[in-house]
């Protein structure tokens, strides 16, 4: 069966197509009930708008509620975090993980926090801390390779030989996730692609490149993972079905210069239902 209710745990960015509002309908397309623990509340994603965007961390009302679903007897099928509001919020997320399981629940860690080298506004290295340590409760993890080099203390380039990934590779696994999707991996000029590690063994998964990458396109490639993974494709499938939709949503988006903010990933959801066999 693969109806599944899933918990997805990020900020809502009310403006800006990243977190909830690109998982909750990226996993209804696929298919999933989708329950939501929202971390906070922001008027807009961190990443250029213009003014002050506004943040309310939820942090203080996750243990009661996390105390009401135990109560109700209320326990998902994957728990899937991204974007989380602050430093002491990675502990509770990590005791939701322990507590709010079935038992074959898979635990998959988005940990949205920096990409082109830096750090998104607002994180530190107290929160990268704490991101290693949920990494240890991750069945997989999807870094890309800002993240990747921030969680295992190396040096960001941009430039590298697949010795530079598999440096990465073998660092995040000592973190403690066996299964790792790296994304943004790019050997050649006009082409990225994913390297996912599972079972020990790498296999690449290469695609076109659009230099015009959009904020929020790690949330709509993580969702889309998700979605298919719960629908009983394997890991590598679902991070080549993820990779395909992503590349079609940033294709229906880039020649639209007011539409910098986050990409157009309705436009593509019949295609990736498609994908997925369900029409
Ligand atoms: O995962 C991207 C993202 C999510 N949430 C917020 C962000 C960003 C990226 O900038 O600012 C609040």
């Amino acid at each position: 069966m693969s109806y599944n209710k899933i918990l997805s745990i990020q900020d809502i960015s009310c403006v800006g197509q990243c977190s909830l509002t690109v998982a909750l309908p990226i996993l209804s397309a696929c298919g999933h009930e989708t329950c939501i623990l929202p971390s906070a509340v922001l008027s807009t994603h961190t990443g250029g708008f213009e003014g002050k965007f506004t943040f309310r961390d939820l942090s203080d009302d996750i243990p009661a509620i996390q105390q009401h679903w135990q109560k109700a007897h209320i326990r998902f099928d994957a728990i899937y975090t991204g974007y989380l509001g602050s430093t002491k919020q990675i502990a509770m997320v990590k005791d939701i993980m322990k507590t709010l399981g079935n038992p074959d629940c898979k635990n998959i860690v988005d940990p949205a926090m920096a990409d082109n080298g830096k750090l998104y506004v607002g994180f530190d290295q107290a929160y990268v801390n704490a991101m290693k340590s949920l990494c240890s409760s991750a069945d997989v993890l999807l870094p890309n390779i800002t993240e990747a080099s921030f969680l295992t203390d190396s040096e960001y380039i941009e430039s590298y030989d697949e010795s530079y990934i598999d440096m990465l590779l073998k660092k995040l696994t000592d973190l403690g996730s066996k299964t790792i999707i790296l994304t943004g991996v790019s050997f050649k000029k006009d082409k990225t692609g994913v390297m996912v590690y599972e079972n020990s063994k790498k296999s690449y998964y290469e695609h076109k490149k659009i230099s015009k990458g959009s904020h929020g396109t790690g949330d709509v490639y993580a969702s889309a993972f998700v979605g298919s993974l719960m629908r009983g494709k394997t890991v590598f499938e679902s991070a080549k079905i993820a990779a395909d939709y992503t590349v079609m949503c940033i294709e229906n988006t880039y020649k639209d210069e007011s539409h910098w903010y986050g990409a157009k990933f309705e436009t593509a959801l019949p295609d990736l239902m498609k994908m997925l066999g369900m029409c």
